[in-house]
């Protein structure tokens, strides 16, 4: 498995990008206070101040998913916003999810999201 050169890089990839289990996702989710399994994807509703704190808040997310190239779904309902994960070329829960989550949840408490 190891690359021509001896490096692990293309197996580093396959584990990353490998489906994650409902068993293991809830495991997971231990680590993830707030978040709940829903299907083949992860969710979280986080309340700001006001509506402008919720458009700062998915704006700066934004920003780092599309840096992370990893997107999540994003629902404002004036100050509440609930973000969905789910990796959708695999059609279910991988590692870059949890990453996400875990990006967005200390995003929001910096935000003084509850
Ligand atoms: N985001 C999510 N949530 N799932 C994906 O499968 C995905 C993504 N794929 N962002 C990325 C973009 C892919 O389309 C690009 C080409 O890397």
């Amino acid at each position: 498995m190891d690359n021509r050169d001896g490096s692990r890089a293309t197996v580093t990839y396959a584990l990353a990008m490998a489906k994650i289990t409902a068993q293991e996702a809830r495991q997971k989710l231990q680590t993830l206070p707030g978040w709940a399994l829903e299907g083949d994807s992860i969710k979280r509703q986080f309340t700001f101040a006001g509506f402008p704190d919720a458009v700062a808040f998915i704006v700066r997310l934004g920003f780092a998913a599309e840096a992370a190239d990893h997107h999540p779904d994003l629902l404002v309902n004036y100050k509440r916003v609930t973000i969905t994960y789910s990796t959708h070329s695999e059609g279910g829960l991988t590692e870059k999810d949890f990453a996400g989550a875990k990006e967005a949840s200390s995003l929001a408490t910096s935000m003084g999201g509850k």
